[in-house]
């Protein structure tokens, strides 16, 4: 059921990508919105229009909101989902444990997401930068490991930040990082990707990602 009279957003999204933490808190929400796939590697949309001319960045996600404003940044797009979808409690109330919401997506965004996980899932990254990116893994694991032993959650309700830490470590496989190294960290994605939610994401857009694959294979 939609939890808000706010239905005119659209989501920009790749398959895989970062965006589908926005789409597992949509799920959470039980949004209704429409889903626009972007091929990142040309910057195209299905009809071929160029993404560019709609996020300069050309990076996903981006949330189109009415008709006329878009909104771009994993951690700015997931708080205004929460906030958007208050019913869904996706983010807490008191003020120091909002602040640490912002602490983890700024976490993961900035320490793990474009530090760690995007050189080591980029060809084009030269070899020096995955080795710099390797080094610095070790600790933010550790810390996660830390910070998740006796705890189901990164906070103490399933928030928006974890909808995007298991979007991130859903990479692990990809870009070489086993993080069975980390059993705290293995055990809390397992937990989290038997969520509802976050299943059908991770498998809608599995198979999407495969079709994808397929599709450019085959050109
Ligand atoms: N700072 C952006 C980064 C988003 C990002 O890195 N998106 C990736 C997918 S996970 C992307 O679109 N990559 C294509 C590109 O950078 O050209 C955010 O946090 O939302």
């Amino acid at each position: 059921m939609q939890q808000s009279t706010n239905n005119e957003m659209n989501l920009y999204f790749a398959p895989l990508a970062c965006s589908l933490a926005t789409r597992i808190a949509l799920y959470e929400a039980g949004a209704d919105i429409e889903y626009t796939y972007v091929d990142t590697d040309t910057k195209r949309l299905k009809d071929g229009s160029n993404y560019f001319e709609i996020n300069p960045m050309g990076q996903v996600p981006a949330l189109c909101i009415g008709h006329d404003t878009l909104l771009t940044e994993n951690a700015a797009i997931l708080q205004h989902v929460a906030e958007s979808f208050p019913d869904a409690a996706l983010m807490p109330a008191a003020p120091l444990e909002r602040a640490r919401l912002r602490q983890w997506l700024g976490f993961i965004s900035t320490e793990l997401h474009k530090a760690v996980f995007i050189p080591l899932l980029d060809p084009k990254a030269a070899v020096e930068v995955k080795a710099y990116s390797r080094e610095k893994l070790a600790r933010r694991m550790d810390v996660l490991q830390h910070h998740l032993t006796g705890r189901e959650f990164l906070l103490n309700d399933f928030s928006v930040a974890d909808a995007y830490l298991v979007t991130v470590l859903n990479w692990g496989q990809a870009s070489g990082v086993d993080i069975g190294q980390w059993p705290e960290v293995r055990e809390y994605y397992k937990r989290l990707t038997k969520r509802p939610s976050i299943a059908k994401g991770i498998a809608e857009e599995w198979a999407m990602y495969q079709d994808e694959q397929a599709r450019k294979a085959a050109a």
